[in-house]
């Protein structure tokens, strides 16, 4: 529509002017995720999302996604501006893990390597050994595990729980979940299966076990779009948030993807699987957010200190 041309026009002039790079995550709209690749930006994971403005000489991140990837790229990158399109972007792993109750209950485990997912708020980041994302989770545990260390995880229950069985790692978790991929139901899938029975099934471990366990690839968002073009099938089911579909289709042109089906799905359900908190990030809004310098991010500077360790030793974590 000619509404979005102009603030797709707007947001490359005030990208230009302001020396800013936009940082897009996959679950963004595919309008934001195209704008992102047309003006030099970025389209990737939460830890692509994180080395990238790092790593750019742009004056201003305009993150695209969830209040903790800000704050991540404002961590790592205190010298930049860092702007979000909405600030009420939040993420139901992060809502579940307050700092306090945390931190008591690291307090409670005082033998335990604290590892902390990155969805999560800079205050519990601040409390931890490690900071992981789902595409290099399972290789940092594996390596704690050969330290002989015990392993204190959250927030994501159904993701450590994954890890604790692919690795056999002692590990304590903290009972969070993602409202997103908790929906998936293993019956849909088995269903959705039978229908199409040379289909390969693609599963985020956010998901419930018994969904991991229907899985011919588990892995983050970028190691499913890796699989989706490695894989011999054509037809794949996908258990992720459906904003992934924009850089996977893209990724195997010729490839037919299906969306798993979640607890609503059918004519009660236009678009389960996606994050409501990923929907907040539109064009308007970051438009706004250029204009008027709003949404801005800032981090306290002694919890910026005590979180950029464990995002450091995350970044600096080599196989
Ligand atoms: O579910 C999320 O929020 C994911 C997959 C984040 C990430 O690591 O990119
Ligand atoms: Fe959080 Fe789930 Fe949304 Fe990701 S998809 S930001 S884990 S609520």
């Amino acid at each position: 529509p000619a509404e979005d041309d102009a603030r797709v026009a707007e947001i490359k002039r005030l990208l230009q002017e302001q020396n800013a790079v936009l940082v897009a995550h996959y679950y963004t709209d595919d309008a934001i995720q195209q704008l992102a690749e047309e003006t030099g930006g970025c389209v990737a994971d939460s830890l692509e999302m994180a080395r990238f403005g790092a790593r750019h000489e742009a004056d201003t991140l305009v993150v695209a996604g969830v209040r903790f990837m800000g704050e991540t790229a404002k961590i790592l990158s205190p010298e930049k501006r860092v702007l979000m399109p909405s600030l009420e972007a939040t993420c139901s792993l992060d809502i579940g893990c307050p700092a306090d109750e945390f931190g008591a209950f690291c307090d409670a485990h005082p033998d335990r390597t604290v590892v902390v997912y990155a969805n999560t708020s800079a205050a519990v980041k601040a409390r931890a050994d490690w900071v992981v994302t789902s595409s290099i989770a399972v290789d940092v545990i594996e390596h704690l595990q050969a330290r002989g260390e015990k392993i204190l995880w959250a927030p994501d229950k159904h993701l450590g729980g994954y890890i604790q069985q692919k690795t056999g790692a002692d590990m304590l978790l903290w009972d969070g979940a993602c409202i997103v991929h908790e929906e998936f139901k293993a019956k849909g899938i088995e269903d959705l299966k039978a229908l199409y029975p040379e289909a390969a099934v693609l599963v985020h471990p956010e998901s419930p076990a018994a969904v991991v366990e229907l899985a011919d690839v588990t892995g983050s968002t970028s190691q499913l779009i890796k699989a989706a073009k490695e894989l011999p099938h054509d037809t794949l089911i996908v258990a992720t948030d459906r904003g992934i579909f924009f850089k996977m289709q893209q990724a195997v042109p010729g490839k037919t993807l299906f969306e798993a089906p979640t607890a609503g799905s059918g004519a009660t359900c236009k678009s389960c699987a996606h994050c409501p908190w990923m929907a907040m990030n539109a064009l308007d809004n970051m438009a706004g957010a250029l204009r008027e310098g709003s949404g801005e991010i800032f981090v306290d500077d002694a919890l910026r200190h005590a979180a950029l360790k464990p995002l450091e030793r995350m970044l600096n974590f080599q196989r």
